[in-house]
């Protein structure tokens, strides 16, 4: 009966084991699941606009063919996850709709613009190492499919933070126009890629029941702290400042004190008011307006052959 169905679940989640897709589950824990993983799916397929952005105006021929790379993976990215959600009885047409229509959210970082090609570099080094902090944990989640889609995700994200670390060292020993470009970039994206992490953990109303299900590994603030610690040396090699007065080794603790973040601009992002979001999920709709002619043609053709 359905304690001990519990019972069992409760054992494997205990054992660190892995709940696959024809398991038992609760119908909390696969909720919280498609929740998080349709949000990250998102991510990744809106996370394509702000560097695709720059695609037609790469700097040169070789900067244009690692940016159709990184931007190709981001769509990988977000079909594993859609699949993973597809595991969990999600629809992935209806998750789409539900982002369109606001009732999901994506990540809060990528309703800022990039202004110029640095920001595509610091795309790379902040948004893609704040993404690689988050997500190695989640190699270890316990939903099977969601971890296994993770491992390889970080893989690529290694690759991307890699590229663009490269591309703003290249700026960085170009001309003082060049490098007064990164700290522009590095100005504007420092704060919102804190905000990535989600909020304080006090105020993080899914942390707790998340973490006793093993499905997040870590809370939002020791991320959030570890990705500070990880960037701060970062920034000294690159020889940029990072935007933030208060921000100070601590000997005694060995992490990085830091300021205040801008709570009340996350908050209005995640309603819908940042810079870039009505743009986002106005490109979005678009594309699955216009391209709803391809579905139907693939939908009428496996219908005719069989699949
Ligand atoms: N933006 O209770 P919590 C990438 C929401 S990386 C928007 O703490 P939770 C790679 C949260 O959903 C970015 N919403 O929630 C890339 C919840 O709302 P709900 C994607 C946020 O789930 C790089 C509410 O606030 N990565 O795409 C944000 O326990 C470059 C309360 O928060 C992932 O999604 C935010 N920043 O923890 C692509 C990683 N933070 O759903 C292209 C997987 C929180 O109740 C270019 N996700 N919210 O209405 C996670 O690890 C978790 O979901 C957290 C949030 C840590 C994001």
């Amino acid at each position: 009966d359905e304690a001990d169905l519990q019972r069992h679940f409760d054992a494997v989640i205990a054992a660190e084991h892995r709940i696959e897709p024809r398991d038992w589950m609760p119908d909390g824990y696969r909720r919280t699941l498609i929740r998080q993983i349709a949000q990250h799916a998102h991510s990744e397929i809106i996370g394509m606009q702000p560097e695709g952005d720059w695609l037609l105006a790469a700097p040169s021929l070789r900067r244009k063919a690692i940016l159709l790379a990184k931007v190709q993976d981001e769509a990988g990215h977000g079909m594993y996850l859609y699949s993973a959600a597809e595991t969990l009885g999600a629809d992935r047409a209806d998750l789409t709709d539900k982002l369109i229509e606001r009732k999901q959210k994506y990540s809060s970082i990528f309703n800022y613009p990039t202004l110029t090609y640095a920001d595509v570099g610091v795309i790379g080094w902040l948004v893609d190492g704040a993404a690689i902090c988050n997500q190695v944990p989640l190699c270890r989640s316990s939903y099977g499919p969601y971890a296994r889609a993770m491992i390889r995700i970080c893989k690529e994200e290694s690759f991307h933070q890699r590229q663009g670390y490269e591309l703003l060292m290249t700026m960085m020993r170009g001309t003082p126009e060049q490098r007064a470009m990164v700290q522009d970039a590095v100005d504007r994206w420092w704060w919102p890629s804190l905000m990535m992490f989600g909020p304080p953990d006090a105020d993080s109303p899914n942390s707790a029941q998340s973490m006793a299900w093993g499905i997040k590994r870590h809370s939002n603030d020791e991320l959030r702290q570890r990705y500070v610690d990880m960037s701060v040396p970062q920034a000294e090699v690159l020889g940029v400042t990072l935007p933030d007065p208060d921000l100070e080794y601590d000997p005694a603790t060995g992490h990085h004190r830091f300021g205040a973040i801008d709570w009340d601009e996350f908050q209005r992002v995640l309603a819908g008011d940042g810079p870039a979001n009505a743009e986002r999920i106005r490109r979005r709709r678009a594309a699955r307006d216009d391209n709803a002619w391809v579905v139907e043609a693939a939908t009428a053709y496996a219908s005719k052959h069989g699949s």
